[in-house]
């Protein structure tokens, strides 16, 4: 889809006058009675499902613009493959590849959020019009972080991981993970606080797959009410990760990646009848189909 493309601009429309025209979004226009979906844009080189597809800005946006209009609330966009063993990124490389990104789409009425570790990448996001911060760093997370996100008041997904892409693999050691991941979790909010983070400006990810194997997940997955109990919006990525590859073996191999989107929108169900704020995956309609289900079950 090109920008030119947006549905009632008419053809003879150039993309910037289009663009001009769309209303900017706030964070406050997002729906408050239904689960989310963040949608997924990943503009690197080695992602595990969209590795390499959007390097160029242009294919980048039109992507965005295709979450967008396939119901996206969010759009994730993200210059740093977080994937186990994944080569750490130059923030002035990742920078380069999310501004223009972040700008066109916000310009173009989406609500935006930024997937990065790097405070000075998270300002510069900010400042080129990004709605919210989604940090996996976890327990590694940067100095300074907590007090850019109490200055600038943006909202900021705190998600759980323990060490870091090189070194989570061998992390997944827990006696009870729920217990210890909801621990951290705590200890995590309540560093952000007491620098000056406001708690509702703080969503809660337990980071499935980062430092944690497919039983881990599972079990997390079935104790998303003690996360909820912290007491802030709560937002899991689930999207064609290894685990539900592992659950669909064929041939004694874990579902090929790209036919994981079902088992996806099936997590989405549990999470939405959970009260999950928001979850972010890769194919957006089938999750906003599975949540609409779960809405209309809900209001009967
Ligand atoms: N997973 C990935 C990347 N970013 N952010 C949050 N908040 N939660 C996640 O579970 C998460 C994330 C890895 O998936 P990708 O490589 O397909 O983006």
């Amino acid at each position: 889809m090109s920008l030119g493309a947006i549905p009632g601009t008419g053809p003879a429309t150039s993309p910037l006058t289009v663009i001009r025209k769309i209303k900017r979004k706030t964070f406050a226009d997002l729906p408050t009675d239904r689960t989310l979906v963040m949608g997924i844009l990943n503009i690197t080189e080695d992602s595990f499902s969209d590795g390499g597809k959007y390097l160029d800005s242009g294919a980048a946006i039109d992507q965005g613009l295709k979450l967008l209009y396939s119901g996206a609330d969010i759009i994730d966009v993200g210059g740093e493959s977080t994937r186990p063993g994944a080569a750490e990124v130059d923030p002035q490389l990742e920078r380069e590849r999310i501004i223009p990104v972040i700008q066109a789409l916000a310009k173009g009425g989406a609500v935006v959020s930024v997937d990065t570790m790097h405070v000075d990448t998270a300002r510069a996001a900010i400042d080129a019009g990004a709605h919210l911060i989604n940090d996996v760093s976890g327990l590694t997370y940067e100095p300074g972080m907590p007090e850019l996100i109490a200055e600038t008041g943006v909202p900021y997904v705190l998600m759980h991981r323990r060490g870091t892409a090189q070194s989570m693999v061998t992390e997944a050691n827990y006696q009870d993970v729920v217990t210890e991941v909801v621990g951290e979790l705590r200890q995590l909010r309540d560093e952000f606080v007491a620098k000056g983070v406001r708690p509702e400006q703080i969503i809660l990810d337990p980071g499935l797959g980062f430092a944690k194997d497919a039983e881990h997940n599972w079990a997390l997955l079935a104790a998303l009410g003690e996360l909820e109990a912290l007491g802030h919006r709560v937002l899991i990525g689930t999207s064609r990760k290894r685990f539900l590859g592992e659950l669909l073996r064929e041939g004694g191999k874990p579902r090929d990646v790209q036919n994981r989107d079902a088992a996806t929108a099936a997590t989405t169900t549990l999470a939405a009848a959970n009260g999950v704020w928001a979850v972010r995956v890769h194919d957006v309609q089938s999750s906003r189909d599975a949540i609409e289900v779960v809405k209309a079950h809900g209001s009967h």
